[in-house]
């Protein structure tokens, strides 16, 4: 993409309505307006960042073996009565009337729906397990949203639910799906930490949130230091192998990690004190297994191997996918702007011509951005006729990880300068072993696309 032809209205002056960073740079970068309060435009630079993360989030899945679908924003009351939830869930659901004035509402979360298809088209036990989910748009009437996307009204979820015939079986799409939680915010750059939490009006006594550690995050959480030394790094898993998973829920449960809901000082204090921590966090996702509420509740069962009518087990799991984009940019900034991991960055490289209108400049770059794009990667040139520190300045708020500078002094030598956005650092190379060693940074952060 160049510049000059792209949609990009950054702002220069701090908007005074973000409290917390990455709100402020996501409005300072040109990544989403707000329409109402906790609703967003997400503009071309925002939407392509979010397209990033929904597709790992995808592929993560595909990995694990679960199925991707979509359901409808809006749903009729009436499924919501079956479970018994329309008139508990109050004031965060936003309710509406058609025009034959039956009652409907903007999904907050999809469980009734997900029950729904699967009585209606699951019968026997041989169809089991089966993990359904979908990322879609959610809403709640949030009594105070705030900051930005990591506390919207309406909001981007990745909302799975699984369906098995035991309680055993359940516990471990449970487990699979911590597994494949843990890879997913890896590849985001993010360290998200299980933490044992509390259900809320989702149900069930099993569950567990993600938190990314961040000084503005809205949970209080109380952890054992030696959590943050484990990474999930590239291990392979078999997802259907029920002892590998339950031993990587175990090296990552074990320890203890829990919100303030579910914090217990006793047992804290059982961890020696110099590795006690108390800190923040932002939720980016949480698990739950809740047994039969729904299938109970709303008549799905299927026939067993003695066919007879046996009952469903099922959890749900979420991931905050619009909320990560905050938290990615809470988790990794400078006072100059973001600074994208690798995996999520809108575009790959950044290439600035110092002195545009230069032939031997403009046609450096226009080399180069050849290059990277027959590689696959997508560059983003600032072709503007601008001076060099406004468009260092544009380069460093919208957090390009990589950047490489043209301008005829160094093309004399026959170099250009890339430099890493994260340390600062630069080194001067020639353009074709510049387009190299971006080439294999990005090697083994290809995202296919969904
Ligand atoms: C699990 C999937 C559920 O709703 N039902 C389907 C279960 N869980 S949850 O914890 O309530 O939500 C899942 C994740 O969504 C994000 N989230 C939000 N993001 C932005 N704005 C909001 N208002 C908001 N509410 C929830 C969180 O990351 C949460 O973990």
């Amino acid at each position: 993409m160049r510049l000059s032809r792209y949609f990009l209205p950054v702002l220069k002056e701090n908007p005074s309505e973000a409290q917390i960073v990455s709100h402020r740079l996501m409005l300072r970068a040109g990544m989403i307006k707000q329409q109402s309060a906790g609703i967003y435009s997400w503009l071309p630079l925002g939407f392509k960042v979010l397209r990033k993360i929904e597709n790992i989030v995808h592929q993560e899945q595909a990995r694990a073996g679960h199925i991707p679908m979509q359901m409808p924003t809006l749903q009729s009351a009436d499924l919501w009565r079956e479970s018994g939830r329309y008139d508990g869930y109050g004031e965060e659901m936003l309710r509406m009337q058609d025009r034959h004035g039956r009652d409907m509402l903007f999904s907050p979360t999809a469980e009734e729906l997900f029950t729904d298809v699967f009585r209606a088209h699951v019968n026997s036990y041989k169809d089991l397990p089966l993990t359904l989910y979908q990322i879609q748009w959610k809403f709640r009437d949030e009594i105070r949203p705030r900051f930005g996307v990591m506390r919207g009204r309406e909001f981007y979820m990745k909302d799975g639910y699984t369906f098995d015939l035991t309680k055993e079986d359940a516990l471990h799409a449970y487990n699979r799906h911590l597994v494949s939680y843990l890879r997913t915010y890896e590849r985001m750059g993010l360290q998200a930490i299980p933490m044992r939490a509390d259900s809320g009006p989702i149900g069930g006594d099993n569950t567990h949130e993600f938190l990314v550690l961040a000084e503005t995050g809205e949970s209080e959480v109380f952890y054992d230091r030696e959590i943050t030394d484990l990474k999930f790094g590239d291990r392979a898993i078999d997802y259907d192998n029920v002892d590998q998973c339950q031993a990587v829920l175990e090296e990552f449960t074990s320890r203890y990690a829990r919100t303030d809901e579910t914090h217990d000082e006793a047992l804290f204090n059982e961890v020696p004190e110099e590795r006690r921590r108390v800190a923040r966090g932002i939720e980016v996702g949480q698990i739950f297994y809740f047994g039969t509420k729904y299938s109970e509740a709303m008549g799905a069962t299927v026939q067993g191997p003695d066919g007879k009518p046996g009952e469903v087990h099922m959890g749900s799991h979420g991931i905050g996918v619009s909320r990560l984009l905050g938290a990615i940019i809470e988790a990794s900034h400078d006072e100059n702007g973001i600074i994208w991991p690798e995996g999520v960055t809108p575009f790959h490289v950044g290439i600035v011509n110092l002195k545009q209108g230069d032939d031997e400049a403009d046609a450096a770059c226009d080399a180069l951005y050849q290059s990277f794009t027959a590689a696959g990667l997508e560059p983003l040139y600032d072709d503007r006729k601008e001076r060099a520190g406004g468009k260092f300045a544009t380069m460093d708020l919208i957090g390009l990880p990589w950047r490489i500078t043209v301008g005829p002094r160094g093309l004399k030598n026959g170099v250009v300068e890339l430099t890493c956005r994260r340390t600062g650092n630069s080194e001067e190379l020639p353009p074709e072993q510049a387009v190299q060693k971006i080439i294999e940074i990005y090697a083994p952060h290809r995202v296919h696309v969904f």
